[in-house]
This record gives C-alpha cells, sequence and structure tokens, in this order.
C-alpha cells in the first residue's frame, strides 16, 4: 500500500488534516488502534474557538455546527460567594465562542471522510513508525493477525499523548516542557437543563468548579479532585453535593441534578515537545503538546496545529514549495506556547493549591479582584479565550 500522507490516529486532529489535505487534493490514509465507537465515547472537549469553527466549516463540516452550536458571548467567572460576567462579545467588538461537544465534532468528520470515500484503517494494532529520518517513510500495523505496511512521503503524528509517533522520536532530539498539576478534574455528563446559559468558573476554598453545558438539555459539570480520585467512589448524589457547595447560593439553589450518563477523572497537565517535526514526521495536537482544559484550548489548539500543517504540504505538493514545511514547527509553537500561558494562568487563578496556604488564596482573589477592576485585564482575558489570531 502507498500513499502521500499517512496520519497517525483519528481524534479530531488526524480526522480534520485528512479532510483538508482531501480538499487540496493531496492522498492520505488514516491509521487508528481503536474502533469509531470508542473514539466517539470519549467525552472531551466543548468549547470552539471562532478561528475553530472558520476551520471546521472551510474542512465541509460546518452545516450541523452552524444549527446545533451555542453561540456563548460570555462566561461567568465565581469567586467570593458571587457571580461576574466576562462580557467577550463586548469586550471584544463581536466576538464569540460556540458550545459543541468534541464527539460531534469528530462524528462529523468521520462521515464527511466516509462519504468521500477515504480510507481509515481502525483498531490497528502495534503500529510502528519507520525511516522518517530518511526519504521514504512507512507506517507498519497488525490487523486479523497480519502485519501491513504503508509506504508514504509524510507521517503526520496525530496520535495524542500517548501515541506511537512522539515516542519514536529519538529522545536526544526532543525537548519537552512538562508541569503536572498535584490534582485532576473530576466530571459528569447528565441530561439535566444547564444551571446557567452561559459556563460558570468557580473559584472556591474547596476547590475550582466548572458548570459547562452540551446543550440546552445536556450538562457537563466538574469539580476539582485528587489526582489520584477514582470515579467509582462518587455516587451522583456525592457529586451533586460537592458542587452546590462550591457554588454561590442562588446558583446552588438553581441546579438541577438528575442521574449522570458519563463520570470520568481528567489529570491536570501542561506539556510541550520542540521541535514538531523530525526529517517526515510532524507531531501536532495532543501528540505534541497537553494544556489543562481550564482554558478550554486543547481541541482549538489541534485545529491551529492542522491548519498549519495542511497549508504546508498542500504547497509542498500544489506549488513544489517547502517552506511551509521547514516553518512548520516555529509556526505552530510561537501560538502553542501562548496558549499554554494562557491555560496556565486560569488553572492557577481558579484552583486550589494544597502547597501556596493562605498566601496563594489572597494572590487568587487579588488576581480575580484585579481582572474586575481593569477592563485592560478583562480584554486580555477575552483576547486569549476566544483565541489568539493564526
Ligand atoms: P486525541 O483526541 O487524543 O486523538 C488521538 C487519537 O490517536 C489514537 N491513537 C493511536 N492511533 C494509532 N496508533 C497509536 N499508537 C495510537 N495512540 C493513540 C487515539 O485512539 C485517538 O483516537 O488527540 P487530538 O486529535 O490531538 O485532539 C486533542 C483533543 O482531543 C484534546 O486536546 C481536547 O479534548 C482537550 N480538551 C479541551 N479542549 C478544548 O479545546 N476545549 C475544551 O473545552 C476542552 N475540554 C479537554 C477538555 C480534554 C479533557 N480531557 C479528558 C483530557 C476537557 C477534558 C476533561
Ligand atoms: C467542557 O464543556 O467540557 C469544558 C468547557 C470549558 C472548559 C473545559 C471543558 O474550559
Amino acid at each position: 500500500m502507498r500513499t502521500q500522507v499517512a496520519i497517525i490516529g483519528a481524534g479530531p486532529s488526524g480526522l480534520l488534516l485528512g479532510q483538508l489535505l482531501h480538499l487540496a487534493g493531496v492522498e492520505a490514509v488514516i491509521i487508528e488502534r481503536k474502533s469509531p465507537d470508542y473514539v466517539l465515547s470519549r467525552i472531551r472537549a466543548g468549547v470552539l474557538e471562532q478561528g475553530t469553527v472558520e476551520m471546521l466549516t472551510l474542512a465541509g463540516v460546518g452545516g450541523r455546527l452552524a444549527r446545533e452550536g451555542l453561540v456563548h458571548e460570555g462566561f461567568d467567572l465565581a469567586f467570593n460567594g458571587a457571580r461576574r460576567r466576562i462580557d467577550l462579545s463586548g469586550l471584544l467588538g463581536g466576538r464569540h465562542v460556540t458550545v459543541f461537544g468534541q464527539t460531534e465534532v469528530t462524528r462529523d468528520l468521520m462521515e464527511a471522510r466516509e462519504a468521500a470515500g477515504l480510507t481509515t484503517i481502525y483498531e490497528a494494532e502495534a503500529v510502528a513508525l519507520h525511516d522518517f529520518d530518511g526519504s521514504r517513510p512507512s507506517v507498519s500495523w497488525e490487523k486479523g493477525g497480519l502485519r501491513q505496511t504503508l509506504a508514504c512521503d509524510f507521517i503526520a503524528g496525530c496520535d495524542g499523548y500517548h501515541g506511537a509517533s512522539r515516542a519514536s522520536v529519538p529522545a536526544c532530539a526532543l525537548q519537552t516542557f512538562e508541569k503536572v498539576y498535584p490534582f485532576g478534574w473530576l466530571g459528569i455528563l447528565a441530561d439535566v437543563p444547564p444551571v446557567s446559559h452561559e459556563l460558570i468558573y468557580v473559584g472556591h476554598e474547596r476547590g475550582f468548579a466548572l458548570c459547562s453545558m452540551r446543550s440546552h438539555m445536556r450538562s457537563r459539570y466538574y469539580v476539582q479532585c485528587a489526582i489520584d480520585e477514582k470515579p467509582e467512589a462518587w455516587s451522583d448524589d456525592r457529586f451533586w453535593d460537592e458542587l452546590r457547595a462550591r457554588l454561590d447560593p442562588a446558583t446552588a439553589e438553581a441546579l438541577v441534578t438528575g442521574p449522570s450518563i458519563e463520570k470520568s477523572v481528567a489529570p491536570l497537565r501542561s506539556f510541550v515537545a520542540e521541535p514538531l517535526r523530525f526529517g517526515r514526521l510532524f507531531l501536532a495536537g495532543d501528540a505534541a503538546h497537553i494544556v489543562p482544559p481550564t482554558g478550554a484550548k486543547g481541541l482549538n489548539l489541534a485545529v491551529g496545529d492542522v491548519r498549519y500543517l495542511a497549508e504546508a504540504l498542500s504547497e509542498h505538493y500544489g506549488e513544489g514549495s517547502d517552506a511551509g514545511i521547514d516553518g512548520y514547527s516555529a509556526r505552530a509553537l510561537a501560538r502553542i506556547w501562548k496558549a499554554e500561558r494562557f491555560s496556565w494562568w486560569m488553572t492557577s487563578m481558579l484552583h486550589r493549591f494544597p502547597e501556596t496556604g493562605e498566601f496563594g488564596a489572597r494572590m487568587q482573589l487579588a488576581e480575580l479582584d484585579y481582572l474586575f477592576s481593569s477592563q485592560a485585564a478583562r480584554t486580555a482575558l477575552a483576547e486569549n479565550y476566544v483565541g489568539l489570531p493564526y
């Protein structure tokens, strides 16, 4: 088997890259370790930047997103027993974000790929990358007891934080930067109306909480928890009680509870690998970087990487220019580090950090207080939340 670009991973990064390359007339095959149902069962991101929505629309999967996505022109920060609004659209001349689940983005990309008759190999085991430092790279995997090989010009490593792509790069060729936070997020999904029509990020002495949603009838809630917390230890009642305890009285009163349909714990981590290119291998999305979810940046950053990479590969095949390929890593990293900073800052401002004590808690309150006394500070927050320019 042979193709132009072998894409490893059928998450949002890999699927969107496949779609953009297809539209540019570049051939690609996607190799994914899991089944389509498994990929669609992972509940993750919910907030899309305006640039992400534009990219998905350009990729031809903007239809359902435009019909069902919820436009959000602001969100609340709650602390000291009250909610204060960040007016994204007012601060930024009408810019906004869209709430639309990552699973829905993935589903639409999968369907577009199938409709175009493009090849995705699911349930590929023992995926291995070969010779990407030379001129003839390939990818091999096992399926149904058979080992198969795909020869290609380039490999796109879109296989997430635990994937094979970054792990195939010799350690001496890679510099990594990492911060592991001493807590996680326990999240639940429930078919109840959201407590508010906009998101609420809560800083509280019992820990951070987030009220989010997927639709007018489906809510997504998170509470900061211990890093080794087991979701099984949390009955629905325990979760709702803990969430209520972190909300201001009026919001706690308005909270509608019900049985959860998903419950999981996610660790919080900041991570960047540099560079993003090794010969004919490129890293994109979570394979290259992780942000804590507080800034809602992970999926949006993945879309940014893929946009740059699709442009670079299209230029290579269409115009015979390698300028985009040569510049990919530096161009993507410049945007990645700014999102890393924003996500770290939002996380630092709103979570309980066991080691920083009362001094740390006062610093957080001063930061929040400053935010609501300065339009310049709120504008800086809004600009980052809605998404920095490409
Ligand atoms: P993914 O989604 O991890 O997909 C990688 C794919 O690669 C496959 N794979 C392999 N395939 C072949 N061979 C191997 N060896 C392989 N190893 C892995 C996997 O099965 C998978 O299908 O990475 P991708 O595509 O880069 O997408 C990144 C996003 O998923 C991620 O950044 C976001 O979900 C992060 N995130 C959020 N991002 C936002 O922009 N806004 C949000 O509101 C937001 N909320 C969140 C989040 C992530 C969370 N968790 C659980 C980490 C909330 C949470 C709780
Ligand atoms: C979500 O809805 O899952 C979500 C929203 C905003 C975040 C993180 C997660 O910052």
